[in-house]
């Protein structure tokens, strides 16, 4: 309803009233009410209808994290493989000084909520004191066979206050009955223990699982037979013992692979998949769907980029961390396109994380931390050709875009699919890096954008053209230039656009040429 038509009315129904009523009968409440209706002028304008497929609040949760560190530990740390075979003695396990809360200190200082250990790899060595293999902890000299590197992660990631996920392979290249109906037996059993016993404490005291990690890959176990893997039993056994955990498979149900192991999601990424007939592994989407997820897919299943900060998954002695200037190339590919990151870092044979990659993710961090903690967008007067309830409408109101509040957010009217944003400075500002944000909970609308700038001459440019999806968030690299305006230019919706975060930011440190 137009501000203008719902004020009239207002106004028309209190002069009636007035009629009827003599002054002393209407509270001094009422009034008080009432002109606080007036003045806001939209107290009654109704938020925008969620759109498509949209995320549970477990995944707008998920995604708010951005990072999340994986470790993939286990037998493969010690012998130098990237896929064990399932034969190594369980005494080649043997960590010297390990110490999960150097992991969880590390991943806290970098930002990352979270940890994903690797608790079973495809050789089956499980991590934990598991009562349904004899291939595990319990069976190496490792701490006399008392050691249990998932309750020392719970622990210190309780401790450190990050959440704790898990990696649990179906692949097992050492489980008897793997290529047996009964194997999915086991491997829920195996889900069980990990998923009841492990994971951050909360404060009623039970441990909470993240998110539960399902690889896809099914080679042959011991007896060369391959696995028909029960997905919808491993699901639903997660589901029930950690409802709130967020599944990762090649198609979800949680969020999706994000088809490759560089660290690069699709310039253009939707969170929503068409999963219909799909399975993990071989019955997956090809890999450029996963990279790029489906326009107005029928479920939301969005991407996660996995990428290890070393050549390997797991520690190898000659191997070394990427350079600051591709962890940042990871991160914009990554965080910067709507995906979240998982970037793995594998302790090493002492079971610590080595000071070169500690070192490394330290500048990481403070890269990071030097673009975006200037915003410059905080020193715009901002406007929108269109604002849902009208201009003077607060609740979605274009300055809700320079805000840190996540839930407020611009918004326009229904039937709208274009608009622009405008963001004007009193000082030119030079900038190379803009941010953009699709406020998810109500779902991915936004399918096509181009920004332009005013110079200080008054010339207008082109920034960026064929822009497409924005999603969660979206961070674009543009050259450096100095403003006197901006000019967001939203040309293609599939629902009315939302967005609650527009920033500016300089980067004077990440080199796209290197
Ligand atoms: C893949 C595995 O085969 C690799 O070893 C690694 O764990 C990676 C994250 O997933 O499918």
């Amino acid at each position: 309803m137009p501000v203008a038509f719902f004020r009239h009315s207002l106004f028309s129904y209190l002069c009636k009233s007035q009629r009827k009523i003599k002054m002393k009968e209407i509270s001094l409440n009422s009034l008080i009410l009432l002109s606080l209706f007036i003045i806001s002028g939209c107290t009654k304008v109704a938020p925008p209808e969620p759109f498509g497929a949209c995320p549970t609040p477990q995944q707008v949760a998920w995604q708010r994290m951005e990072m999340n560190m994986f470790c993939h530990f286990g037998p493969n740390t010690f012998s130098g493989a990237e896929w064990g075979d399932g034969s190594e003695p369980e005494d080649l396990f043997n960590p010297t000084s390990l110490n999960c809360h150097q992991w969880a200190d590390i991943a806290h200082r970098v930002g990352m909520g979270g940890i994903i250990i690797t608790a079973k790899h495809h050789d089956g060595f499980c991590l934990w004191p598991s009562a349904v293999s004899d291939h595990t902890v319990a069976q190496s000299n490792w701490q006399g066979g008392k050691g249990d590197v998932l309750r020392e992660l719970s622990d210190a990631c309780s401790d450190e206050g990050i959440a704790m996920g898990v990696y649990i392979s179906p692949w097992d290249r050492n489980a008897p009955t793997y290529g047996t109906p009964q194997y999915n037996e086991t491997f829920c059993r195996t889900l069980e223990e990990v998923l009841t016993q492990y994971g951050t404490k909360w404060k009623d005291g039970k441990p909470r699982i993240f998110e539960q990690w399902f690889d896809g890959a099914n080679g042959e176990g011991p007896n060369g037979k391959r696995q028909n893997y029960d997905w919808p039993l491993f699901n639903a056994t997660v589901t029930r013992l950690q409802p709130n955990a967020v599944i990762f498979s090649d198609v979800g149900p949680g969020c999706r692979w994000v088809g490759n192991e560089s660290g690069e999601a699709g310039e253009t990424c939707y969170s929503t998949l068409n999963i219909g007939g799909f399975s993990p592994g071989a019955g997956s989407p090809c890999t450029d769907t996963l990279n790029r997820g489906n326009r107005g897919g029928t479920h939301w299943v969005p991407a996660e980029t996995d990428v290890s900060i070393r050549p390997g998954w797991f520690w190898h002695e000659n191997e070394h961390p990427k350079s600051l200037n591709d962890l940042m190339r990871i991160y914009y590919n990554s965080v910067g396109r709507n995906s979240l990151l998982l970037l793995n870092v594998p302790p090493d044979r002492r079971g610590l994380i080595a000071s070169e990659d500690s070192i490394r993710l330290m500048e990481f961090r403070a890269t990071l931390d030097s673009i975006f903690s200037t915003d410059l967008a905080q020193k715009a007067r901002i406007e929108a050709n269109k604002t849902r309830g009208g201009k003077r409408c607060k609740a979605f109101s274009p300055s809700n875009l320079l805000n840190d509040d996540y839930d407020s957010y611009w918004a326009v009217e229904d039937g709208e699919s274009t608009a622009v944003i405008l963001l004007e400075f009193n000082e030119p500002v030079t900038f190379n890096r803009i941010m953009l944000q699709e406020y998810i909970p109500l779902g991915q609308r936004i399918t096509k954008f181009h920004i332009e700038y005013m110079d200080t001459r008054g010339h207008l440019h082109d920034l960026l053209a064929n822009g497409t999806t924005i999603g969660y968030k979206r961070i674009l690299l543009v050259p450096t230039v100095t403003a006197k305006d901006v000019r967001i230019y939203i040309e293609g919706a599939m629902a009315p656009p939302v967005l609650n975060r527009v920033g500016l930011f300089m980067d004077n440190i990440f080199d796209s040429e290197q």
